[in-house]
């Protein structure tokens, strides 16, 4: 059985992978794809894609729209390498550590920049269906309940034992997002990501809960992989896009539904995708 926790382990796991790719070079970015994202994976150029089945130590995916593929390729002129499909917490025991093994093993391989994106519901009234939000700051339930990847005895080749979270989602990464939607007239938002453990739904007075604290998009990911990748010293972009918008009223509630929240992710690939890649193409 596969621990977390042990950095021997990880190194293995990494020759692993190493050893089923031809490397073009070493990766400077990794991405993450989130529900129904996993387009931007299959925009990736001169691909090398290694099943998820054929790395030890990683869990399958089980939710709809995540493939399980990790892709070693180019996108926007850089050499990159994506995970098409996360781990949800939810998914595997609320085991954070586990759930960000991919992050680590993307350091290992070389990666200096880690861009998530996932699939939230919308919070701030400003926000429409379809929105994409650069991620400002988040607030990580579980993690503040004790649900950390950190959480354990900590080898220090892991990093350090003491994390700060206070610049997280890097300031000019969000600066060079923003402006890149503008130039390519993509509507989009900032604002503060909030991980719930799920995997049900937020009640309409959980919503209300959040709004009242700052929230601006409620999500079940992410967080748990920043946090790793903080921790090794890597600089975050994330985004979500916006696949439904989170109700407040128990006396005028709507339906949340993941299929909604594939066809939202499905209708905005290409947009996602194009954004991501005009990203990569400005990141120094
Ligand atoms: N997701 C959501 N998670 C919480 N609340 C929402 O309103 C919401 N919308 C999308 C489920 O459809 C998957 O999409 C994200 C969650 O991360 C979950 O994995």
């Amino acid at each position: 059985m596969f621990d977390p926790r042990d950095y021997d382990e990880l190194l293995q796991i990494t020759d692993v992978v190493r050893n089923q790719v031809d490397l073009k070079e070493t990766p400077s970015i990794g991405i993450i794809c989130g529900s129904g994202l996993g387009d931007i994976g299959d925009c990736i150029k001169e691909p090398q894609v290694l099943s998820y089945k054929k790395i030890p130590g990683f869990p399958s995916t089980s939710v709809v729209g995540h493939k399980g593929n990790m892709i070693f390729g180019y996108l926007g002129g850089k050499y990159v390498v994506c995970m098409q499909g996360r781990f949800h917490p939810y998914e595997h025991g609320m085991d954070l550590a586990l759930c960000a093994t991919p992050v680590r093993v993307m350091h290992q391989l070389g990666i200096k920049t880690l861009i998530v994106s996932n699939a939230a519901g919308g919070v701030n009234p400003a926000f429409n269906y379809g929105d994409l939000m650069v991620i400002k700051d988040h607030i990580f339930m579980p993690g503040l309940c004790g649900f950390s990847p950190l959480v354990g005895i900590n080898d220090p080749r892991f990093g350090p034992r003491f994390v700060s979270i206070h610049d997280a989602y890097d300031i000019n990464l969000r600066r060079l997002a923003l402006t890149v939607a503008q130039e390519e007239n993509i509507r989009i938002q900032e604002g503060i990501y909030v991980m719930c453990g799920g995997p049900q739904y937020e009640s309409p007075a959980e919503v209300m809960y959040f709004k009242t604290v700052g929230a601006d998009a409620l999500g079940m990911s992410t967080c748990h992989e920043v946090t790793v990748a903080r921790q090794c010293g890597i600089r975050v972009f994330g985004f979500s896009l916006i696949t439904n918008i989170a109700n407040t009223d128990a006396d005028n509630s709507v339906e949340v539904t993941h299929e909604e929240v594939l066809v939202a992710a499905k209708e905005a690939g290409f947009r996602a995708c194009s954004f991501v890649t005009k990203i990569i193409e400005r990141i120094e």
